[in-house]
Order: C-alpha cells, then sequence, then structure tokens
C-alpha cells in the first residue's frame, strides 16, 4: 500500500523540532509498502496537493504531537489547524486518515471526534504498521490493540513490547532544515517514565516501565545523525537519568562508538554519582535542562517530586563543576502554592549560579493524572469540562495574574528569566543565530 505520513507542526518555538515519531511509524510498516515522509516545516501546501496527485497514498498518517503550546501567558492552539487540514486532505484525497502522536494520545477520543479522521492509534505508533496489514488484508481494524475507531473504546493498550525500529531515511531530505537551522536532530533512548508527578500525562503517553534501548544501539544511531550531518542531538526521553545506570551506559557507548557531535537532554535533578555529570560531559553533554519545577519543598512534595530542594541544589553543582550548561524549568500554580511558596522558589533561584530559568506559570490540567482528580474533588473541573482547549489549574491562593508579577518583579533586567519558552522574541534571536551557524538549542547565551 502507498503510506504517506505528514507532520503538521510548524512550530518554530522555541525552535523546530525534528518528527522524530514517524520515523517509528515508518519504521513499523513492512517493506512491501511504500513510505513518504511530508514534514509541513519543509513542504508546503502546494507540493502537498502535488504530492497526493502523484504519489496518491491509500492511508495517510497525520502526526499530532502538540495540542497546545501549554503556556498560559503567550496561548498557542493547533488542533484548529489540523482540523482544517484534515478537510483540506479529503478534498484532494481518498485516502483513509489516521491520527497519532503524544498529543493524541493524551486525549484520543476528543482529538478523533474533532478532526474528524478514521482511526486513531492510542500510544506507541508501532502499532500503525499493524493497522497497515489489518486494512491490507481486508480484516477488522477496531481488533488491533491500541486502534480507535468511531465509537469504540478508548483504553490503552499495554505499552508496546514489540521491536522499535527507527526509519531514519535521510534520502527524504527532510532532516535538512534541521540541520541548516541548528544543525539539531533528536534521538530516543528508552520509553517510558517511572515517576508519578502529579500533572503529568508521560506515563499515559509512554507507560510508566521503562523500556531501553541498548547503549550501543543508540550510538549507531547517533553516528547515523552525525553522518546526516546533525551538528547536534537532543535525547527526547522524558527523563534521561530516570534510569541512571542506562544513562551511564548510554554515555559510555556514545564515547566509545566516536560520536563526537554535542547533545543535550532533559535531566531530574534528583540524588546522582558524584561523578554523573562529569562522565556525561566526556560523553559530548553539552545542555543540561533541569525539570525542577519548585524550590519549595512542600509544592515538590505535592507535585510529587522525587528530590527535594537540597537535591536540586546539589544536582546544579554537579552539572556546573563538569563545566555544563544548566537550566531549569519552573512549573508555578499547583495545589498549594501561595506568595510564600512563589517566594520560596524565586529565593532559591537566587542560589543557581549561570543558569537560564523558564517559568511556566499555570498548569495545564490532562486526564488521566492526579491533579486531575485533585481539579474533580476541589470542584475546579466537572466530568464534562473540556479540557482539549487548555484548561489550567487555580490554586486556592493565588492566582497566575499574582505569580506572574512575583516573577517578572524579581526577573526585572535578568535575561535569563524566561516567562514560558521566550516568544516568539526568542525564536527569532534563535533563527537568526542558527541562520548565522550556532548550532543547538541556544540558551546558553542568555545564562546569568
Ligand atoms: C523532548 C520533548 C521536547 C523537546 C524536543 C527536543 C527535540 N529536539 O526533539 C523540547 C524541549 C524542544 C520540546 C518543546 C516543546 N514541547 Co515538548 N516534549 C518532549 C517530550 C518529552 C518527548 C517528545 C518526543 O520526541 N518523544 C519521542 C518520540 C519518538 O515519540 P512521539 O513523538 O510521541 O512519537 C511516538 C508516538 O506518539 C507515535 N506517533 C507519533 N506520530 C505519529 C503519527 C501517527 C500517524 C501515528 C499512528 C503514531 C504517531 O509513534 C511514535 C513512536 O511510538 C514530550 C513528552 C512525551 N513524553 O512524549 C513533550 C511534549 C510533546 N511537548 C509538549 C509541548 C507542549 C511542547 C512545546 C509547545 C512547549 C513550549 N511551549 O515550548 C514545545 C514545542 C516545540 C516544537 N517546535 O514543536 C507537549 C505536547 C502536549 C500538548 N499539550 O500539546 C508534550 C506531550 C509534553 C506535555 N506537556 O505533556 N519538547
Amino acid at each position: 500500500m502507498r503510506v504517506l505520513l505528514i507532520s503538521p507542526n510548524t512550530l518554530t518555538d522555541p525552535y523546530p523540532v525534528y518528527p522524530l515519531g514517524l520515523d517509528y511509524v515508518a519504521g513499523s510498516i513492512a517493506e512491501e509498502h511504500e513510505v513518504r515522509i511530508a514534514d509541513m516545516q519543509t513542504v508546503g501546501l502546494e507540493a502537498l496537493a502535488e504530492l497526493l496527485k502523484h504519489f496518491a497514498p491509500e492511508i495517510i498518517g497525520l502526526s499530532c504531537r502538540n495540542i497546545d503550546n501549554t503556556d498560559a501567558s503567550a496561548p498557542l492552539y493547533f488542533l484548529t489547524g489540523y482540523h482544517e487540514l484534515v478537510a483540506w486532505l479529503r478534498e484532494r484525497s481518498p485516502a483513509v486518515i489516521v491520527c497519532g502522536g503524544c498529543g493524541f494520545t493524551i486525549m484520543p477520543a476528543q482529538i478523533f471526534a474533532f478532526l474528524g479522521v478514521d482511526y486513531g492509534i492510542i500510544g506507541e505508533g508501532e502499532r500503525f504498521g499493524l493497522l497497515v496489514e489489518a486494512l491490507k488484508n481486508n480484516q477488522n481494524p477496531a481488533e488491533v490493540p491500541g486502534v480507535l475507531v468511531a465509537g469504540g473504546h478508548t483504553t490503552p493498550p499495554p505499552p508496546w513490547q514489540g521491536e522499535r525500529s527507527r526509519r531514519f531515511p535521510p534520502e527524504a531530505g527532510h532532516h535538512q532544515f534541521y540541520v541548516q537551522q541548528g544543525g539539531m536532530l533528536n534521538l530516543q533512548s528508552k520509553r517510558g517514565c517511572s515517576f508519578r508527578c502529579v500533572y503529568c500525562p508521560y506515563p499515559r503517553i509512554e507507560g510508566n516501565a521503562h523500556r531501553l534501548t541498548e547503549p550501543e544501539e543508540v550510538a549507531q544511531t547517533a553516528l547515523q545523525l552525525q553522518a546526516a550531518g546533525a551538528k547536534y542531538f537532543f535525547i527526547t526521553d522524558s527523563a534521561f537519568n530516570s534510569d541512571v545506570e542506562h544513562s551511564l551506559a548510554v554515555a559510555s557507548a556514545l564515547r566509545s562508538a566516536g560520536v563526537t557531535i554535542p547533545w543535550g537532554a532533559f535531566f531530574a535533578p534528583i540524588k546522582l554519582p558524584p561523578k554523573y555529570f562529569q562522565v556525561m560531559a566526556t560523553a559530548g553533554c553539552r545542555h543540561v535542562e533541569f525539570g525542577t519545577e519548585s524550590l519549595a519543598n512542600s509544592m515538590l512534595k505535592t507535585y510529587r517530586k522525587p528530590f527535594q530542594a537540597r537535591d536540586v541544589f546539589n544536582a546544579h553543582r554537579q552539572a556546573r563543576a563538569a563545566g555544563l550548561h544548566v537550566a531549569h524549568y519552573f512549573l508555578l500554580g499547583g495545589p498549594g502554592e501561595s506568595a510564600a511558596t512563589v517566594t520560596e522558589s524565586l529565593n532559591g533561584i537566587e542560589q543557581l549560579d549561570r543558569t537560564v530559568c523558564f517559568f511556566f506559570i499555570g498548569i495545564r490540567i490532562y486526564p488521566g493524572t492526579a491533579l486531575y482528580d485533585m481539579a474533580l474533588v476541589e470542584s475546579k473541573i466537572d466530568r464534562q469540562t473540556d479540557l482539549l482547549q487548555p484548561v489550567f489549574y487555580v490554586p486556592d491562593h493565588i492566582n497566575r495574574e499574582t505569580i506572574a508579577t512575583l516573577v517578572t518583579q524579581r526577573g526585572a533586567g535578568r535575561s535569563n528569566w524566561v516567562v514560558g519558552s521566550g516568544g516568539t522574541d526568542t525564536a527569532t534571536v534563535v533563527r537568526t543565530l542558527h541562520q548565522r551557524g550556532f548550532i543547538g538549542p541556544l540558551w546558553e547565551f542568555l545564562a546569568r
């Protein structure tokens, strides 16, 4: 069958992100089928129309990575555009349209209905290959676990235990856009997140049991990206160090394999072996992005973070001592937040030397999380509340505006305090620097 996979994500804030998920979806499809990828960062509607005409796909897979930008201070919403794209595709192609992706998996039934697609894949995209076979053989797609059909059930399937094969097709060419625009490609070293943070949909997206990729395989993929021109890669794991041993083994494999390009990842500021970040630095790690969220211990406890404020300070010191660029993400406005806890976080930040802080003010409520249950019990939402449009938790003792004022007053004149991911201004600066040949996420230029 002829399969066209589309990434409709044209967001360039904080920078354009290579559509990694589609490489796995492509890798799940048996060799006998013909697969093309249309990345709409590089393919406009005119070229897409040409592709529909000449390639004449029988199945279209649409990736829904982002629903919105989860930034209450500068909200962007993407599903309306995807809905229009589905209608546009329908006018030009009789293909069956299938939606999947991490955004889709957070609210599959709602997105399925909103977009008006034929099938959805809940969870990992490896099941797309099974759906293609079912369609080819005229079998009932509803019998494929994880496949959502109109009126079907939305129970998430168990995490995928089969083969995970990334088909990174340099000849497809779309990676060139990212290579030229900052040099960044990406890779995954494991699936699953074992943390239990109250607000987070990651366990729903990837499951909470880790499924590790062999360190040597990760290193081979990094070499492939390097050979394709990447000048930097980001490890997309929810937290690269949530399995400390595995992350150390991956670092050592990258080094032994001779990977020479720098990389970055999300890390949790947990207790780590003393030389941990030195090992990372020696393996090419350049940027550490800590999911810190708060420096008030009461908030960290409420969020069920696996660390306390003192662990954050230690992890920060360790990463800095290893010569790494360090950023911290803060998530303010959860249950129990108050002027006192915000101030505690801001005071704590004063102790973090040479860093960049990204503040997300307001926590989006996702179904299937403990925060959702709390908001229900507190009558902040009810079961009918539409969460497709972002709804942010409102704490009892402080509102978002007051938190924003506390942050912006304290942060006045500090370029290293960024609200949200920085908005279009930051994205424009990053794009200009990328065009001048700078590589990577570049937030280190803001560090103070
Ligand atoms: C790493 C990451 C980042 C990194 C990316 C770095 C890089 N160079 O790649 C950074 C920090 C830059 C980032 C930025 C943002 N991110 Co982000 N990010 C992630 C994270 C942790 C992993 C994404 C990833 O690459 N996974 C690995 C790949 C292999 O998985 P995947 O894409 O999900 O694909 C799999 C399946 O979903 C499926 N699939 C994918 N496509 C398709 C298509 C079809 C047809 C099918 C059937 C299946 C399928 O198959 C794949 C294999 O199983 C996710 C959370 C998570 N755990 O998923 C958030 C996440 C995707 N991000 C999110 C958001 C909101 C953003 C930002 C908008 C935040 C902001 N305001 O800046 C930006 C957007 C950037 C952009 N230009 O698009 C949200 C999206 C949800 C939502 N509400 O919309 C997520 C889910 C986190 C969350 N809040 O819950 N992000």
